[in-house]
C-alpha cells in the first residue's frame, strides 16, 4: 500500500493527527523514533482507518506516494532539525516536509531556505487545539510555497476544524515562516486572553465577594453573549469543579504559580524587535513570571495596602456587569495589538498575510476560538485596508460604549489593591492611541538635550537641534 501522507513523531499530537487523517479516509504512514509508539498506535487505533506502520525512516519514506508528503510532529528545536536532516536525505525534489510542531518562525525561515536549495518544499504549519484538536479538527496555519499548499490543501481542509458556516479552519497563510509566526501570535493572544479572564475572576471574588461557584455562574452567563468563547467556557468548568480530596473549590487548591512553555515570550521578544506595542501580551507574560517568583512574593508579603473589603451585595451585581464591559474592551484592545503585530510581521518579511483570513481560521479548532473571531474576519472583509481593529466602526462603537465602565473597574481595582495589569495596560493603550498629544514630545526634547538626538517640529518639515549648552538657539539638522 502506498500512503497519502506520513506522520513521524507519535506522541499525543502526532498520534491524534495521524488518527484524524485515517478517520477521514486517508492512508497514513506512521513512524516514531521509538518504534513501540508506532506499534501501540496501530494496535490501539488500527481499526479507525488505514495505517502503514514503518519501523525505519527508509520504510516510512518508501511507503509514501509521490510527491511524498510527510508531517513531522516532534519536539521543537534540535529534535526537529535532527528529524528534518534524517528525512531530507531520503527524499526527492518536489517532496513536501511539513513541520507541525511549535517551531520558532525564524527557525522555519532558515529550514525552508535550506530545503528549497535542495528542491524540497518545507511547510511550517502552526497547529492549535491541543490533543483534542489534533484528533477532532485543529486550526492549521501553514506557511510555505503556494505550490506545496495546493498539494496539501484537500487533506488539510478535510482534517481541519470547520467554522460554523462549514469553512475549514486552514488557509495558505504566506511564504516560509508566516504560518509559525501567526501561530506564535495566536499563542500570545491566548496568554493575554487568559490573563484578562484571570483578572475578571480575581475582581469577582475579591471585590464583588462572589464564591467560585457564583463566578462560574457569571462566566457561564457571559458565555451566552459577546464573550462566547472556548476559554470562557472552560473557565466556568474549572471554577465549578470541586477537589475530590478536600471538598474545596478546585481553584483554591491549585498553587498560584503559572508556568509557560515559551510561545508568549517569543511573541513579546519578536514584538520588541519589530517595534510593535503588544502591552496586553507582555503584561500577561510578566504576570505569569511574577506569579512564579515565590522569592519576590514572600519578600514583599508584608507591604501595606487597602484592607480587604467586598462590595455590598446590591453593588456587587452591578460591578459584575461592569467587569464584563472591562473584559470585553480589554479583549478588543489585546486582539487589536495581536493583529497589528501580524501586519508588522507581514510587512517586515513580505508575507502578504490576509488579516481577515487569520480571523476566519481561528473561528474553530484553536484555543482562542470564539464567536468574536468572526467579527474580526468581517471587519477586514468589509475594509481590507483597515489599519487596525480599533478603526473598525463596530469595534470602535463597542469599545466606546464600554469605556466608562472599563475605567470604573480599573479605578475600583486600584482602590481595592487588586492587580489588574491586563485591564489597565489595555486601557492605557486605548487612551494613548486616542490622545491628540502625548508626552513623547517631552521625551524627544530630553533626548535632544542630553544626546543631540534632534527633533521634528509640529509646524514645519525637517529635523532640528537646540544648542542647549550654548545660547539655546535652534539649528537645522540633516
Ligand atoms: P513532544 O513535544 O513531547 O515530543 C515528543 C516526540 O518527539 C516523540 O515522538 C519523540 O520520540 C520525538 N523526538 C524527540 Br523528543 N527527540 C527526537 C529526536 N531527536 N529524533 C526523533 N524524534 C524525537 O510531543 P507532542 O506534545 O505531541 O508535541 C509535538 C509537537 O507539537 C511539538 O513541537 C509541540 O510543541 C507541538 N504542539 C503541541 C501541542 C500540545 O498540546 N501538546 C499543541 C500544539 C503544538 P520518542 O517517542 O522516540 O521519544
Amino acid at each position: 500500500t502506498t500512503a497519502h501522507i506520513g506522520v513521524t513523531g507519535l506522541a499525543v499530537m502526532g498520534r491524534n493527527l495521524a488518527r484524524n487523517f485515517a478517520r477521514n479516509g486517508y492512508t497514513v504512514a506512521v513512524h516514531n523514533r521509538t518504534a513501540a509508539r508506532t506499534r501501540d498506535l496501530v494496535r490501539d487505533f488500527g481499526d479507525e482507518g488505514s495505517f502503514v506502520a514503518a519501523e525505519t525512516a527508509e520504510e516510512f519514506v518508501a511507503a509514501l506516494e509521490r510527491p511524498r508528503r510527510l508531517i513531522i510532529m516532534v519536539k521543537a528545536g534540535a529534535p526537529t532539525d535532527a528529524v528534518i536532516d534524517e528525512f531530507a536525505a531520503l527524499l526527492d525534489p518536489g517532496d513536501v516536509i511539513i513541520d507541525g510542531g511549535n517551531a520558532h518562525y525564524a527557525d522555519t525561515r532558515r529550514r525552508e531556505a535550506a530545503l528549497r536549495e535542495r528542491g524540497l518544499h518545507f511547510v511550517g504549519a502552526g497547529i492549535s487545539g491541543g490533543e483534542e484538536g489534533a484528533l477532532h479538527g485543529p486550526s492549521i496555519m501553514p506557511g510555505g510555497s503556494a505550490e506545496a499548499y495546493e498539494s496539501l490543501r484537500p487533506m488539510l481542509e478535510s482534517v481541519a476544524a470547520k467554522a460554523e458556516d462549514g469553512t475549514p479552519c486552514t488557509t495558505h497563510v504566506g511564504p516560509d515562516g508566516a504560518g509559525h509566526f501567526v501561530k506564535m501570535v495566536h499563542n500570545g493572544i491566548e496568554y493575554a486572553d487568559m490573563q484578562l479572564i484571570g483578572e475578571a475572576y480575581h475582581l469577582l471574588r475579591d471585590v464583588a465577594g462572589f464564591s467560585p461557584a457564583r463566578v462560574a455562574e457569571t462566566f457561564r452567563e457571559w458565555n451566552t453573549g459577546r464573550l462566547d468563547s472556548y476559554l470562557i467556557e472552560i473557565t466556568a468548568e474549572v471554577l465549578s469543579h470541586t477537589d475530590a480530596e478536600t471538598g474545596k473549590p478546585f481553584v483554591d487548591i491549585v498553587a498560584d504559580q503559572a508556568e509557560q512553555k515559551g510561545t508568549g515570550r517569543w511573541t513579546v521578544q519578536t514584538a520588541l524587535d519589530l517595534g510593535v506595542p503588544v502591552s496586553g501580551i507582555a503584561e500577561a507574560v510578566f504576570a505569569r513570571s511574577l506569579s512564579g517568583h515565590a522569592d519576590l512574593r514572600s519578600a514583599s508579603g508584608h507591604l501595606p495596602g487597602p484592607a480587604a473589603a467586598a462590595l455590598a451585595p446590591d453593588e456587587a451585581e452591578r460591578f459584575a456587569e461592569k467587569v464584563e464591559q472591562a473584559l470585553y474592551a480589554s479583549k478588543i484592545t489585546s486582539y487589536a495589538q495581536g493583529w497589528n503585530m501580524i501586519s508588522s510581521g507581514s510587512d517586515e518579511f513580505g508575507w502578504g498575510i490576509d488579516p481577515g483570513a487569520v480571523g476566519a481560521i481561528w473561528r474553530a479548532g484553536c484555543i482562542i476560538r470564539a464567536a468574536f473571531l468572526d467579527r474580526i474576519r468581517s471587519a477586514f472583509a468589509a475594509r481590507p485596508d483597515l489599519p487596525t481593529l480599533l478603526a473598525d466602526d463596530h469595534f470602535a462603537k463597542e469599545i466606546g460604549d464600554a469605556q466608562g465602565d472599563w475605567r470604573a473597574v480599573v479605578a475600583t481595582a486600584v482602590e481595592h489593591g487588586v492587580p489588574v495589569p491586563g485591564f489597565s495596560a489595555a486601557l492605557a493603550s486605548y487612551d494613548a492611541l486616542r490622545s491628540e498629544r502625548l508626552p513623547a514630545s517631552l521625551t524627544q526634547a530630553q533626548r535632544d538635550f542630553f544626546g543631540a538626538h534632534t527633533y521634528r517640529r509640529t509646524d514645519r518639515e525637517g529635523s532640528f537641534h537646540t544648542l542647549w549648552g550654548g545660547d539655546r538657539s535652534e539649528v537645522a539638522a540633516d
